[in-house]
């Protein structure tokens, strides 16, 4: 009896079971606050593929460095330690070169712009992504980079012996030329460096200084648009193939959907961060010619540096870009 009523359970909990669909879990690296508008766009990403997997793949993000730290969140992609991952592309240069492309300063100086430089460089990127194993799914811009500074600047000497807060390669080599001591820290940590007094001044978006509530010691911010990062999303090769195709197409649909909602959200954010530091009593500035010039210079010298370090690849993104059909 005991032995029947046993199969008879069993039969129930398997025919149970064939009706669920097996699922997959993906954990999502991210380096950014749950707050940050990038994860919670990561967020509806994540809801948008259970919704068309009917629960068939379950992304768990892990924000604010949780699972890997920013920098070490592509190599633990490709290595599979988590299966899906976020970061800032400039992360991944010493890797993939032309995820530079978007930190040049003073090339693109508008959304519609970093529109046309993501279209010429994403083809180039994806083939690289693939050679690391991993399958690029979208890519969405912070809003434009400005300085914040805790003094006036009038001229490049202003800069010379400050602390400037750094990010990626760009922004380290510009406090190089500036003769500033670059110090390296990570977005999430900014507020904190400040009351500490580790930094004098960034070059950021105003919404990273919105974010990390940098009114008090940062008094005046200028918009210099000088470049416009982007994050990108992507997953390791070998978790996205295990899929079937139609959960493979619901990602893919998804990361779509999460481009277009992500470069709006970023540029909605752009001129209401530059308010809310202007209402928190940080005053909004133009920088003086003097230093105009001097930065432009600067930035031409990074790019010749940066396409000597590309090559090739680098004139594929960058003839079309200035001399469009
Ligand atoms: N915020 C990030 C990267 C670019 C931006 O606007 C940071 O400051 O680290």
């Amino acid at each position: 009896m005991r032995k029947l009523l046993m199969s008879a359970l069993c039969a129930v909990s398997l025919g149970h079971a064939s009706t669920v669909v097996a699922q997959t879990t993906w954990k999502l690296a991210t380096g950014y606050r749950a707050e940050s508008f990038h994860t919670q766009n990561i967020q509806q990403f994540a809801r948008d593929v259970d919704l068309a997997t009917r629960g068939g793949l379950l992304i768990q993000v892990y924000p604010n460095n949780t699972l890997a730290r920013l920098a070490d969140i592509s190599a633990a992609v490709q290595q599979g330690k988590a299966e899906a991952g976020e970061t800032i592309m400039t992360s991944m240069v010493k890797d993939i070169p032309l995820a530079g492309a978007d930190s040049i300063p003073f090339v693109v100086t508008s959304y519609k712009d970093a529109q046309r430089l993501w279209k010429l460089q994403r083809p180039g990127l994806e083939k690289h992504f693939n050679e690391h194993g991993m399958k690029l799914l979208y890519a969405v811009p912070w809003p434009p980079q400005g300085l914040h500074s805790n003094k006036p600047v009038r001229g490049p000497v202003d800069f010379r012996g400050t602390q400037m807060r750094t990010y990626n390669q760009t922004t380290m080599r510009i406090a190089e030329m500036l003769g500033a001591k670059p110090v390296d820290v990570a977005m999430v940590d900014v507020g904190k460096a400040l009351a500490e007094g580790r930094m004098d001044n960034m070059i950021t978006s105003a919404l990273t200084g919105v974010e990390n509530k940098v009114w008090g010691p940062i008094k005046y911010y200028y918009e210099i648009n000088a470049w416009f990062p982007k994050n990108a999303v992507f997953v390791n090769s070998k978790a996205f193939e295990a899929l079937k195709p139609e959960a493979r197409a619901a990602v893919l649909k998804a990361a779509g959907e999460a481009e277009v909602r992500g470069w709006q959200a970023s540029q909605a954010l752009a001129a209401s961060a530059t308010e809310e530091l202007r209402a928190n009593g940080v005053k909004i500035e133009r920088i003086s010619p003097e230093l105009d010039t001097e930065i432009k210079r600067m930035g031409e010298k990074f790019s010749r540096e940066w396409i000597r370090s590309v090559g090739n690849e680098a004139n594929d993104i960058f003839v079309p870009y200035y001399m469009p059909q």
